[in-house]
């Protein structure tokens, strides 16, 4: 069983901060590891990765077979049921519709003063997605990285995967191309992400790396970050739902277990102002676990991490959503909406009790990729934001530089940088000579 909460009770408070402040990740010091095989890529590129591919991967390869060939991919992707290939068309046509519509517009317009401001948007040229081998490589999370990238205009999109033992994920293949991915690389690891960063002989570096990946990823994403952008380190998945008694126990069972299964150090929480509900939830989440597949994993941690907190009423639930920042926030109640507008820190909100949190996971449109670890309260999900740059604008006319020019030429004076302050009384002064 997981903890169970009540807000009425004198405890409440200490046993909530030990909730939002428990260490869920015991993230391994990887560290000193990373730092030497990324200097090891800066040295030897090619030979490095191949070396370390084979050493960590048991993989031999050789330049030319860093990446998979077009004939290989294509022998690959057609192993995939035509069930599971329409399934992934069907994600890839709605994730797609979904973040057109974050496309930003660029924005210029004149000031009064004759200055013309604004700024531009513009992708990064080369982007490389991670996508983890083994049991965590899936490709609904190609699709959510990949389809932002190319929609924001990124013209060379790659992907690296380890391929332990040459075992390749065929629907990884097939959700890369369908994303439009140019070229997929069987490296990973702290090397391939070095790869990415700096380049080798074979492999063109990018300007943004995106993807999850284990404690060696996530180490070496911190270390090429400044050289290359990225888009942040993913913690265990967290699911909150808000539930007013309504529904049926069992579907909110298994939505706190649909994120549960991903990773022992999940987190799933049901606040509910119904403590009879809250208990059948419960209730319901130990029956499921005595059948689920992947029990050893779920079950973990619904108990260790889990919790069920009964409140007064559903606007108190709200606040103390806010305060936990869930990745995803499942409002099964009456009426959603209107709870939704009280909640204000969440990556991803799951309205009413006919969408599952699996719905965003794979086919609803909006990204999977969201901030975990409270990192809500002050960061979003993965969007075309993340593969776009602004660049500002600024034109003065001569009347607009007579007005607002030697506020400037004061303020350069005043921090003792006389080049700044003179490159704009050249101008001033030719602009009077020219009228006196
Ligand atoms: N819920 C995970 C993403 C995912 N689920 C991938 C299924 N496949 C992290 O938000
Ligand atoms: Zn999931």
């Amino acid at each position: 069983m997981p903890q169970f909460l009540d807000t009425t009770t004198a405890d409440f408070e200490t046993r909530f901060a030990a909730l939002l402040g428990m260490k869920r990740e015991d993230s391994p010091d990887v560290d000193a590891i990373v730092a030497d095989i990324i200097a090891d890529v800066r040295a030897r590129g090619d030979a490095a990765v191949i070396e370390l591919t084979a050493k960590f991967d048991k993989l031999a390869l050789k330049p030319e077979t860093l990446a998979f060939s077009e004939a290989e991919i294509a022998a690959e992707i057609a192993k995939v049921p035509a069930a599971e290939r329409a399934a992934l068309e069907l994600a890839a046509k709605r994730i797609r519709a979904y973040h057109e519509r974050q496309m930003p517009e660029d924005q210029s317009w004149t000031e009064p003063t004759g200055a013309m401001l604004g700024w531009r948007w513009t992708p990064v040229s080369a982007a490389g997605l991670y996508v983890p081998g083994g049991l965590a490589s899936y490709p609904s999370s190609v699709l959510m990285n990949a389809i932002p990238a190319k929609v924001a205009g990124v013209e060379r999109l790659v992907v690296v995967c380890p391929t332990p033992g040459g075992v390749v994920n065929p629907l990884v293949l097939l959700a890369a191309q369908i994303a439009g991915v140019d070229t997929v690389y069987r490296i990973g690891g702290a090397q391939a992400v070095a790869a990415l960063a700096y380049g080798t002989d074979t492999i063109a570096p990018v300007d943004k790396i995106t993807g999850p990946g284990n404690a060696f990823v996530a180490a070496a994403k911190r270390r090429v970050f400044g050289k290359v952008g990225i888009d942040m380190i993913a913690g265990p998945s967290e699911i909150l739902v808000i539930a007013d008694g309504t529904g049926d126990p069992d579907w909110i069972a298994l939505d706190l277990l649909s994120q549960a299964e991903h990773d022992e150090s999940a987190q799933s929480i049901l606040i509910t102002p119904d403590a009879g509900f809250g208990r059948a939830v419960a209730e319901a989440v130990e029956k499921r676990l005595e059948t689920l597949e992947r029990r050893a994993i779920a079950g973990p941690s619904w108990r260790d991490f889990g919790a069920v907190i009964v409140t007064r009423d559903l606007s108190e639930a709200a606040a103390l959503s806010n305060r936990v920042a869930p990745e995803h926030l499942e409002l099964c109640v009456a009426d959603p909406d209107a709870l939704s507008a009280e909640i204000t820190h969440a990556g991803a909100i799951f309205l009413g009790a006919y969408t599952p949190e699996a719905i965003g996971d794979y086919i609803g449109g909006p990204n999977h990729v969201l901030p975990t670890a409270r990192s809500a309260r002050f960061s979003s999900g993965l969007s075309v934001l993340d593969f776009l740059k602004r660049t500002t604008l600024a034109k003065m006319t001569p009347e607009a530089l007579k007005a607002i020019g030697p506020s400037a030429e004061v303020l350069a004076k005043s921090e003792s940088l006389e080049a700044h302050g003179l490159s704009v009384r050249a101008r001033l002064d030719a602009l009077n000579e020219g009228e006196g």
